[in-house]
């Protein structure tokens, strides 16, 4: 008879055997690896005062005020560390204060929106910490602006800080080469009322090293000069810094924070005064995470910041058009890509893509996925491609856009005329800005490009 409940046999073949040992060995031998670059160093055991030892009763007295004594020192020195921050809270107190006036106006639709916004912003608290750093350890502040959209790209919460904090502000106006020279002209009258700001096209060449610098002012760019790699403008940044030191007779180095938005050109503005890629740039927002210090010479050490966003009352469809969220990332591409449509040319990107008229966003987003190739299940094509590539297009300057400056001056209520006129004074920014002759500079861009109020 078959014996009942009988046990599986605990055999296997010898391909399963030397499988599950060459395996053991594996792991194990990832475990020594890993153990070898961080190896923990063991505390040595205390091996305790020998009862032998005449004085040992004063020697464990003694061991215990020492003990008490550093913990008392532990403990002060946590309450003065609390005190420092409370009186410090400057940039997060003003960010908490934009959130809690953000939360007055806004909206139960606007939930989900902000829930888009936090996915694409998951380093905020991170790069928050980062950026007040940068503010508190830097002499001078540099804020990147965009060119294309410079109040856009200005956060007033960070101007407030710098200049509360007695530290000077300049604007460096980046991505020249993607406006027209009249709308230059007006953005640098409007800024220059209020801050000092400098005209820049950082460098787009690939290489490593040895990055051209032109010695043409950024202002006389042509159109020739427009779409070639080298940066412009850097001399004459280099020259308002080298002022300061001069002015403010500094014998040792100044320490200059490069700060604002996502995608700005931060980055590669460092890299063209540097000369060399010292910081890495790309077109994705967020690519700088943590700060990075260079020295760009003797007297001038320069810090990278990541790109912040304060300004939580702003939409991710505003935030896309500015390059400051990663597009894969938006869930609806809809809503910006019919921004960028209102405000283009019809016929300019019926003539850019190749594609027929078209009389509404759907029909456009139809013709670009079509000619894309890209299609959904039964042939129905991916609108959502097709105002990708459109918003893609918008960021990396394909379709041309620019604002004007406001007709009405708004004064901004951290800017006082005796700050305005200290930093002039600082950078003696006029002495250098005669050498540039901004209204004899020949007007050589061409107005094209599609204006974005
Ligand atoms: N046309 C043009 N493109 C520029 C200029 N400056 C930067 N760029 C481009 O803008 C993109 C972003 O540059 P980054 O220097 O990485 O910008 P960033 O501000 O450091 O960005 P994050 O580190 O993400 O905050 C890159 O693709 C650059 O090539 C410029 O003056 N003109
Ligand atoms: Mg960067």
């Amino acid at each position: 008879m078959p014996k009942l409940n009988r046990k599986k046999s605990k055999r296997v073949s010898c391909r399963q055997r030397y499988k599950i040992i060459k395996k053991v060995a594996e792991h194990r031998r990832k475990l020594r690896k890993e153990a070898k670059k961080n190896p923990r160093k063991r505390t040595p055991k205390d091996p305790g005062v020998p009862n032998s030892f005449p004085f040992k009763e004063e020697v464990l007295r003694e061991a215990e005020q020492r003990k008490q004594r550093a913990l008392d020192l532990k403990q002060a020195q946590k309450a003065s560390r609390l005190k420092l921050q409370l009186e410090n809270r400057g940039l997060s107190e003003l960010a908490e204060e934009a959130n809690r006036n953000d939360e007055a106006f806004e909206d139960v639709s606007h939930a989900s929106e902000e829930n888009e916004l936090k996915e694409n912003a998951p380093n905020f608290k991170t790069h928050l910490k980062e950026l007040k750093n940068v503010v508190e350890n830097s002499d001078i502040i540099l804020e990147v602006l965009d060119a294309r959209d410079p109040l856009g790209s200005r956060c007033p919460q960070i101007e407030e800080l710098v200049v509360n904090s007695g530290k000077k502000l300049v604007l460096v106006l980046n991505k020249i080469d993607l406006i027209p020279r009249q709308n230059l002209n007006d953005w640098l009258t409007h800024l220059r009322k209020s801050l000092p700001t400098v005209a820049f096209k950082a460098s787009t060449q690939s290489q490593n090293a040895n990055l051209s610098r032109s010695k043409i002012p950024a202002v006389k760019l042509n159109e020739s000069l427009q779409s070639s790699s080298p940066c412009f403008g850097a001399s004459f940044l280099m020259k308002i810094l080298g002022n300061y030191c001069r002015n403010q007779n500094i014998q040792t180095f100044i320490k200059v924070g490069v700060v604002g938005f996502p995608n700005v050109g931060k980055s590669s503005v460092i890299n063209s005064l540097k000369r060399c890629r010292a910081c890495n740039v790309g077109s994705t927002p967020g690519l700088t995470k943590t700060v990075q210090e260079i020295s760009l010479d003797k007297h001038i050490k320069i810090l990278d910041s990541p790109g912040v966003i304060l300004a939580r009352s702003d939409s991710s469809a505003n935030l896309a058009l500015r390059n400051a969220v990663k597009v894969e990332t938006l869930k609806d591409v809809i809503t910006p890509a019919e921004e960028i449509m209102k405000r283009a040319d019809h016929q300019k990107l019926c003539l850019h893509y190749t594609i027929p008229q078209f009389s509404s966003s759907e029909e456009l987003f139809c013709l670009l996925a079509k000619r894309m190739g890209k299609y959904k299940k039964g042939g129905i094509p991916n609108v959502e491609e097709g105002a990708r590539r459109l918003i893609n297009d918008w960021n990396h300057g394909v379709i041309k856009f620019y604002t004007h400056p406001p007709e009405d001056e708004q004064k901004s209520p951290y800017l006082s005329t005796t700050i305005v006129s200290e930093f002039a004074k600082a950078f003696d920014i006029s002495a250098v800005e005669e050498k540039m002759e901004l209204d004899k500079a020949p007007e050589l861009f061409p107005s094209h490009g599609v204006s974005c109020v």
